[in-house]
């Protein structure tokens, strides 16, 4: 947009580049409203912010991440500035609270928080949802293409540390869920703060190096691109790819695998808090929360939007584990400074690695 400096400022319009001796060539531009959006790669349907911008003139700032602990790092050295929403797990949540790094939401400017279910409102890693609103949830287990082992079942965790799998798996880079595994082999919960325990977990660990072909982002296309048949993942992720590769299985090891909700949270310093509530907002209409679910392959917290779902969908098994699962899932919580420790031997892993 090309305008005169006195129709920009009877419009009330800022100027944004100027040169000093030449006012002709003076380009305004006028202020945007924006909401800067960083969330999890392969997690929002691209025309949901289409969408959005379209019916709130909001232009939405989009870019990712792979990981909560890329995630959780780049916003502490941004000390909460950066970014207007951002999606945590569970146990994030917690901790960033605890460190500042968020804020306090207004529930006043979300007036489609009550189709969020009650059962995944109010947990104990955010009392009343003050920091935090449910985005979707999931599960994080093993997934098999069963055409290149057909004769193969995975039962236990423990069934990925056999020898014949040699230089085969390819694991979600994720600490807290590599963790997972070796941690409820040896009989312990995925939240300890025991150093003795978190050290026995990387023992056993270090035993599965040469089984372990990849830390990835995004396994799910390490399978479709059938450079990897086994391997842990994300359910959600797994969901979609069976969808042009149905030969993939995702299973539900037997000790009991994590569960999680990724939520929509506002970093203590965001520049648009207001535009951040619209976005939260516009997200929580169920017709919204529906699209997401079927898209991206997770559950939806959203009560109304689980309702729109067509019924293969809601008792598709990979999406919504049965109850046998539930019953052996594992919540994710904050571990505190053990946090630290776990970080340590994450690195140590993973530098012989590399
Ligand atoms: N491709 C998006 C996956 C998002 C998963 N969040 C998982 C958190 C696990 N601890």
């Amino acid at each position: 947009m090309k305008l005169n400096i006195l129709s920009g400022l009877l419009l009330g319009i800022p100027l944004v580049a100027a040169a000093a001796d030449d006012v002709s060539n003076v380009v305004f531009k006028p202020i945007e409203e924006t909401v800067v959006v960083y969330n999890w790669s392969d997690y929002m349907p691209e025309e949901l912010l289409e969408n959005f911008t379209k019916e709130t003139g909001i232009k939405v700032e989009y870019s990712t991440f792979g990981s909560n602990e890329v995630m959780y790092s780049k916003l502490k050295i941004l000390r909460g500035r950066g970014y207007d929403v951002i999606f945590p797990s569970t146990y994030l949540v917690n901790l960033m609270k605890e460190e500042g790094l968020i804020q306090p939401l207004n529930h006043k400017l979300l007036k489609n928080i009550n189709n969020l279910s009650v059962e995944l409102s109010n947990l104990s890693y955010d009392p009343g949802n003050k920091y935090s609103i449910p985005y979707l949830w999931g599960t994080t287990g093993v997934a098999i293409d069963q055409k290149q082992h057909p004769d193969e079942s995975i039962q236990s965790w423990s069934d990925l540390w056999d020898i014949k799998w040699r230089q085969s798996l390819v694991l979600q880079d994720d600490m807290r869920e590599v963790f997972h595994m070796a941690l409820k082999i040896n009989g312990h919960s995925t939240n300890t703060t025991d150093p003795d325990e978190i050290k026995l977990a990387y023992e056993r660990l270090l035993r599965l190096l040469p089984n372990i072909k990849e830390f990835s982002d995004a396994p799910a296309d390490n399978f479709l691109e059938e450079n990897a048949a086994i391997g842990l993942a994300f359910n959600g992720d797994i969901k979609v790819a069976q969808d042009t590769k149905p030969e993939l299985n995702y299973v539900y090891p037997i000790e009991g695998t994590t569960i999680w909700i990724d939520s929509f949270v506002i970093p203590s310093r965001a520049k648009n808090v207001e535009n951040a509530h619209k976005f939260i907002d516009y997200m929580l209409k169920p017709e919204v929360a529906a699209l997401c679910a079927t898209e991206i392959g997770y559950a939806t917290p959203n009560v109304g939007g689980k309702e729109l779902l067509p019924e293969v969908l809601k008792s598709n098994p990979v999406m919504f584990p049965p109850k046998d699962v539930m019953d052996r899932v594992e919540y994710q919580k904050n571990v505190g400074d053990a946090t630290a420790t776990y970080k340590l031997y994450w690195e140590k892993l993973k530098s012989y690695k590399q």
